[in-house]
């Protein structure tokens, strides 16, 4: 394809390692790294690749984990091995939260260390000024603990990022778009002003994982800890639509960069909040989704773009690769080249945007009403930065 331009006067990094995509987490695991081929096949088919750069990141070292985990937690899944007995008779649970969510599968150390050091890389060239947006779709594993794995994370490569950035960067807004709570993220920096995070998620305490991330969880009760008001949760019901997201996403995003004012923004861009997810309950589309990336794009910060969930593969891939084009400003035409590789696994969709069929709509249960108290409620929080 002749029509992408590398941006003017910025510089967009893309950070995969095909090493990842390889990885198993058994059958019927919805998590498959093997959508990372897919994401990739669809850049390169429209020759983004053009207007990035390139890098293969190296992975974590076990000393750069241990920056965020503990240390007899990252020496546990250096060692352990699929037919390792790691069940614990004493808490009746498997070690370190493995399980079903997140099973011991052959690799499992090298696929943590790969996502982890790609966001690290990435970071690293943001933080040098190499790059002003980087990209790592493997990433954005939000839920991993400092000392367990949780809902399909290991490693949280995003807290680990954040550390990298914190080192040059005074505020940094994380904003989180995965169907899911990040709560992994939120409670890594529950008590410092230096991080505001900032979830969009599906919410139901007792149904909907992993039950955290109500309106008035916003950090710290005591008024005198720092991290007081710099946790922001936005809490949904099933089936919210196109329109109704994007002004959401706007009304909520833009006081928050105007109040808190970073220097940096990282963003989750988890998948399965896409209309037809198998694990996600809501009605957004491609290009709703991409808004979001594109709104935040536009108040000319540095980026660190990430991954997360995303459970149908073929909207995962298309997404990510249609926000891949955004981030470069490149208009890309709508439907996928003719000599995209596994043609054969996007069907009969051979559009970058399938529209949501009524079969995989849910209910919409989010009126106006309840979706304006969402806002208020953000804003209220707020109001206590200008201290
Ligand atoms: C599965 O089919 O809600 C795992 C997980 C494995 C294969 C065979 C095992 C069958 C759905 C999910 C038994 C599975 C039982 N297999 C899983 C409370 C739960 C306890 C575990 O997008 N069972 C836990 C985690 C969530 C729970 C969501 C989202 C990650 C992210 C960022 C994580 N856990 C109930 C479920 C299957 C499976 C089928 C599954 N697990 C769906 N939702 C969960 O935010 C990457
Ligand atoms: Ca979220
Ligand atoms: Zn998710």
């Amino acid at each position: 394809e002749n029509g992408i331009q590398r941006p003017k006067g910025y510089t967009v990094s893309y950070h995969a390692n095909p090493e990842m995509e390889k990885m198993h987490f058994g059958p019927k695991h919805p998590m498959k790294p093997w959508r990372l081929t897919l994401t990739n096949k669809i850049v390169l088919a429209y020759g983004m690749h053009e207007a990035m750069d390139l890098y293969i990141p190296r992975a974590a070292t076990s000393q750069e984990l241990k920056d965020f985990h503990r240390e007899d937690y990252i020496e546990f899944l250096e060692r352990v091995t699929p037919i390792d007995n790691t069940w614990d008779p004493e808490s009746g649970q498997y070690l370190f939260n493995t399980g079903d969510d997140c099973p011991i599968f052959d690799g499992l150390y090298r696929y943590c260390s790969l996502y982890a050091g790609a966001s690290l890389d990435a970071a690293r060239k943001l933080t040098n000024l190499q790059s002003d947006i980087a990209i790592n779709w493997s990433g954005g594993l939000h839920h991993a603990k400092k000392t367990e794995a949780s809902g399909f994370c290991y490693i949280n490569d995003i807290v680990l990022a954040i550390l990298q950035l914190l080192l040059h960067h005074p505020r940094v807004l994380y904003i989180d778009i995965d169907v899911h709570h990040g709560d992994g993220v939120e409670q890594a920096f529950w008590s410092t002003d230096r991080v505001m995070t900032l979830s969009f998620h599906k919410y139901n305490r007792a149904e909907f994982f992993p039950g955290t991330g109500a309106l008035d969880d916003t950090g710290p009760l005591r008024n005198d800890s720092p991290g007081a008001h710099h946790s922001l949760n936005v809490p949904l019901h099933d089936g919210i639509e196109d329109d109704q997201y994007i002004k959401l996403f706007q009304d909520v995003v833009w006081p928050c960069v105007h109040n808190y004012q970073p220097t940096v923004i990282v963003l989750q861009c988890g998948a399965d909040s896409l209309g037809g997810d198998r694990l996600g309950c809501f009605n957004v589309n491609i290009k709703a989704h991409g808004a979001c990336v594109g709104f935040v794009k536009k108040f000319g910060l540095p980026m660190l773009v990430l991954g997360g969930g995303g459970y149908t593969a073929r909207n995962v891939a298309k997404a990510w690769a249609y926000e891949t084009s955004l981030c470069i400003g490149a208009e890309v035409h709508p439907h996928l080249p003719a000599h995209t590789p596994y043609l054969e696994h996007f069907g009969n969709e051979k559009t970058l945007f399938p529209k949501l069929d009524s079969t995989n709509r849910y209910e919409n249960k989010n009126n106006r009403v309840y979706l304006e108290s969402v806002v208020m409620g953000i804003k209220e929080q707020l109001r206590y930065l200008q201290g």
